[in-house]
């Protein structure tokens, strides 16, 4: 049985999550913060989540992750191309939503889950930061009506979870959502909402961050 050691309102975990949905294989989700325990860096040695669990091997890093479930389910619904120009393009994707958006957003996500104040200039770095990767990425997207054309994949995996994270965490900082800026990507994670699974991993994130947020108040 796979274990899936994270939170509702990590991104990371959700995009894990949703792959292991999408390819219907069966898992145990056990809700764990991260950590820089001794013990936990065992098994996640960045001390970050999402980390998963399988015959008692542990496996972390979102994307590495998401390559082995390819590799080691088969059998289990796709989430790269077969064609490696579209599968680069899957990657790509990926890497452009949490190595330019996600990376520079998590400045603000600071506040939220600790309750801090932002320097104005660490809010204008970040929207300017948010400005360029969504430039960047609104040249890459298909929105067919997938982000990579017109099958499900891994890079839907990350963009939905990113996004529904970033959303809420940014509201309250910037305003208009510069990501927004995207042509089609309203429309796109209207569509995912649609999705039995997206569905699924967005309930029990908008839980826990609505409660966050009254905390916060
Ligand atoms: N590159 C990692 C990023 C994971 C990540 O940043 N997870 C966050 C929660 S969403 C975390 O554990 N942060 C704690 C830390 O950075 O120490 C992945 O793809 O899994």
């Amino acid at each position: 049985m796979i274990k899936l050691y994270g939170y509702p309102i990590s991104n990371y975990t959700n995009k894990v999550k949703l792959a292991l949905l999408e390819k219907g294989l069966e898992f145990e989700e056990i809700r764990t913060g991260f950590s820089q325990d001794e013990e936990f860096l065992q098994k996640s040695p960045m001390g970050k989540i999402p980390y998963l669990e399988v015959d008692g091997k542990f496996l972390c890093e979102s994307s590495a992750i998401l390559e082995f479930l390819e590799q080691a389910y088969p059998n289990s619904k796709h989430l790269f191309p077969s064609d490696p120009f579209e599968a680069a393009l899957v990657r790509t994707i990926i890497s452009f939503v949490e190595n330019y958006i996600d990376i520079p957003a998590r400045r603000l996500y600071e506040s939220i889950v600790e309750g801090k104040d932002i320097p104005p200039e660490t809010v204008k770095l970040t929207e300017e930061s948010l400005r360029k990767g969504a430039k960047a990425l609104s040249r890459v997207v298909r929105f067919s009506p997938f982000i990579a054309g017109n099958e499900f994949t891994a890079a839907d995996c990350s963009a939905f979870a990113t996004f529904q994270i970033i959303n809420d965490h940014i509201a309250d900082w910037i305003s208009p959502n510069p990501l927004f800026e995207i042509p089609g990507l309203q429309a796109y994670l209207d569509m995912m909402m649609t999705n039995p699974n997206a569905a699924k991993v967005d309930k029990p994130k908008s839980v826990v961050m609505k409660a966050l947020k009254r905390l916060r108040k």
